[in-house]
């Protein structure tokens, strides 16, 4: 499905060290095609949504914390099989066992900075797509490579 969406946050540390562009960089390259992207200081309610099953988690009020120190980049990608090739994409969750190559594993050491949010499964993609955008803030265009993309 050429059409699959997923959402792709830069997170505050990413933004405070100026790797927004390097984090578009490598979706566009791949072949994705960017549908939605703004700068905003994350609401508590958006991020305690965002991440409601990791409440319990004993790292969860530090996370939290964090992703409220300063602003995101909030991004949605469109493309085939986009939201499993951006996990592979941006690597494992903890920095320290992320491949290099992968975002987290290029620019990260530490779990608790890993610069960048994937979505991890289509439906949590369709989920956090609809509480990070409203459908008028996406973009539905074309695009002039996808005969190059697809067939
Ligand atoms: O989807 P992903 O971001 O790779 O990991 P999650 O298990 O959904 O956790 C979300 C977020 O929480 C993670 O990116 C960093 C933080 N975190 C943490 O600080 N310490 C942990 N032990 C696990 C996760
Ligand atoms: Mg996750």
């Amino acid at each position: 499905r050429t059409q699959e969406r997923t959402l792709i946050a830069v997170k505050p540390d990413g933004v405070q060290r100026r790797l927004v562009g390097d984090v578009i960089r490598r979706f566009e390259r791949r072949g994705f095609k960017l549908v939605g992207m703004k700068l905003l200081q994350a609401p508590e309610k958006v991020l305690a949504e965002h991440y409601h099953d990791l409440k319990k988690k004993p790292f969860y009020p530090n996370l939290i914390n964090y992703m409220s120190s300063g602003p995101v980049v909030a991004m949605v990608w469109e493309g085939y099989n986009v939201v499993r090739t951006s996990r592979a994409m941006v690597g494992d969750t903890d920095s320290a066992e992320a491949a290099p190559g992968t975002i987290r594993g290029d620019f990260s050491v530490h779990i608790s900075r890993n610069v960048v949010h994937a979505s991890d499964s289509v439906e949590v993609a369709q989920r956090e797509i609809s509480l990070w955008f409203h459908s008028s803030e996406l973009v539905d265009w074309d695009c002039g490579s996808h005969s190059s993309l697809y067939h």
